[in-house]
């Protein structure tokens, strides 16, 4: 295996005998193949859409097999087997629509050609097939480097696109989109300039993207508002839903109404509060527990079942590996998989309920409120007041700090940042790298708070178009006028197409945090530096001069 797809890599290098989130080098191997057969398809799928022939449910199959890629969303090999399979037989589907249209499929790559014919044959391939399947398959450092950030954008970019499309939003030319990326990746008469490129226009589409499911929220929950969201605990019996997908929050909340169960969320689902549509539900107590690295101990005392939408899952104790259910993109071998909703209706989850009926209220670990729901209407409502506390000074400088959390020691540095900031910032977060420092009563300034929230990390899009009015207002020709400093911290692939939506944006200076990713290689790094000025942090002293003197 090598994989160095997140933050946590082996010394900041590649994981290659087992990965720090748990990932075993053979199903390591299995989705780097999953990754391969998505990319043999997109090659056929540019094909398909040169001549504008639509094949029903490959939008769908690519979102979902890039997504159940991305750290800590699936650890199930019998899952990944399905679905290579599955995606074999699209693919073979395809090949024969397209000869039947008098496609040439002559140069056809091997991603898009090879076949199998048992399960053994598809493990085979998946770990020994070295020199097509997997990064180190790309010998040029640089061409690699590209290749990879552009598909881990692209995985980014598809689990946003799902939860859209889980709400009936979806915009084909996103889905083409990546498929042209994809097959990109496979293409070596590209260069690094090409590569570039196309980098540059995934941060194009992941804007789009964020809009999209900006938009797909919105309309189906409403807007999210200030709010503030209980940390403790009620005495009956609960569940408790992690992850980012609204759709999957709102089937539950309907079936758990009426039935003594509550719900609780954890780690990025926390702002689902901030949604008008989910206060009417009044066992829909509050948040528990942290960001997703904390969820061992934290679900241990959560007593009832626990239901994972999207990442981040790890591996988890025997103390509670029987009450952890996957659902959508998710999964681990072992427990209960929920299966995907069929035309429309909502997800079965009956299951998942009676088993939290038969357990005890979940035991508290922290009480109070935690206050959220700067999404951009509700900072754009409050717009008056942010600028007069610009303009007399009150606002010296917001400070951007939206992304992930983790396992790092080193994190601790964005606790003692926030800390450390003077009190006339503002922190605009995202993400779960909000548990750093939303429970640290920062105070306010003129009744703004000071860690103002906008959501998960695909509301970054929020703090994007927050930045864009103020730009507007204060009459600024160029959005790195404002007094907004970017100390951005990263772990999984939903960063990485924040992060290039943010570049295509023009937004310069952004620090990345606590390391660099691993699959930029050095010439990579220099163009991102010299074009963007990317940076990463050193200690909470001199980042804090620095960012105060830009
Ligand atoms: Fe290593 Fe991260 Fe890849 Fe897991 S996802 S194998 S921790 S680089
Ligand atoms: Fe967190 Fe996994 Fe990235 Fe959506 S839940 S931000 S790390």
């Amino acid at each position: 295996m090598f994989c160095f797809q997140c933050q946590e890599t082996v010394g900041g290098k590649g994981c290659t005998k087992v990965g720090v989130c748990g990932k075993t080098a053979d199903l390591a191997n299995l989705q780097d193949l999953m990754i391969y057969t998505l990319k043999g398809i997109s090659e056929l799928g540019v094909k398909a859409d040169e001549i504008g022939y639509e094949m029903p449910g490959l939008d769908r199959f690519i979102m979902s097999g890039l997504f159940m890629t991305i750290t800590n969303a699936n650890f199930d090999k019998e899952r990944f087997l399905k679905e290579i399979k599955r995606g074999l037989r699209l693919r073979e589907q395809l090949r024969k629509a397209l000869q039947e249209r008098g496609v040439d499929l002559r140069d056809l790559k091997d991603a898009a050609t090879f076949s199998v014919n048992s399960d053994d044959d598809i493990v085979f391939k998946a770990n020994n097939d070295k020199e097509r399947v997997g990064v180190l398959a790309t010998k040029d450092e640089d061409i690699r480097s590209l290749r990879e950030l552009i598909t881990y954008g692209l995985k980014g970019m598809a689990a946003y696109a799902e939860h859209a499309d889980n709400l009936g939003y979806n915009d084909p030319e996103i889905a083409k989109f990546m498929r042209k990326a994809l097959a990109a990746t496979l293409d070596d008469s590209l260069t690094v300039e090409d590569l570039i490129n196309l980098t540059m226009e995934t941060g194009e589409y992941g804007v789009k993207v964020m809009a999209l499911l900006d938009e797909a929220n919105t309309s189906t929950y409403g807007n999210p508002e200030i709010t503030e969201v209980e940390i403790g605990v009620r005495n009956n019996p609960a569940i408790l839903i992690s992850g980012h997908d609204l759709r999957d929050l709102e089937d539950l909340l309907e079936q758990t109404k009426g039935t003594g169960v509550d719900v609780y969320t954890h780690g990025e689902m926390l702002p689902a509060h901030y949604y008008p549509a989910f206060k009417k539900y009044d066992h829909f107590v509050g948040n528990y527990g942290n960001a997703w690295w904390k969820q061992k101990e934290e679900f241990e005392k959560f007593n009832g079942p626990i239901l994972f939408t999207t990442n981040c899952l790890v591996p988890p104790k025997e103390s509670y590996a029987d009450r952890v259910y996957t659902t959508g993109s998710t999964g681990y071998p072992g427990f209960k998989h929920i299966p995907d909703r069929e035309d429309g209706k909502a997800k079965d989850f009956s299951e998942i309920i009676e088993h939290a009926k038969r357990l005890p209220a979940p035991t508290e670990i922290e009480s109070g409120k935690i206050i959220g729901g700067f999404g951009h209407a509700q900072v754009f409502k409050l717009a008056d007041k942010v600028v007069e506390a610009v303009k007399s000074g009150a606002i010296k400088k917001f400070f951007v700090m939206a992304g992930c959390d983790g396992r790092m020691k080193q994190r601790n540095y964005y606790t003692e940042f926030a800390k450390a900031l003077p009190k006339d910032t503002v922190i605009l977060t995202a993400g779960c790298a909000k548990y750093k420092y939303n429970k640290l009563n920062l105070g306010d300034i003129n009744g703004i708070p000071r860690v103002l929230d906008a959501g998960q990390c695909n509301n970054s899009y929020s703090l994007a178009l927050i930045a864009l009015k103020l730009k507007e207002i204060f009459n600024l020709n160029d959005i790195n006028e404002l007094p907004i400093a970017y100390n951005i911290a990263w772990y999984e692939q939903k960063a990485v197409i924040v992060l290039l939506a943010l570049l295509y944006l023009g937004v310069k200076n952004i620090h990345l945090g606590p390391t660099l990713p691993a699959f930029l290689s050095p010439n990579v790094a220099k163009v991102l530096v010299e074009n963007f000025g990317i940076g990463t942090i050193s200690n909470v002293e001199d980042d804090i001069k620095m960012f105060m003197e830009a």
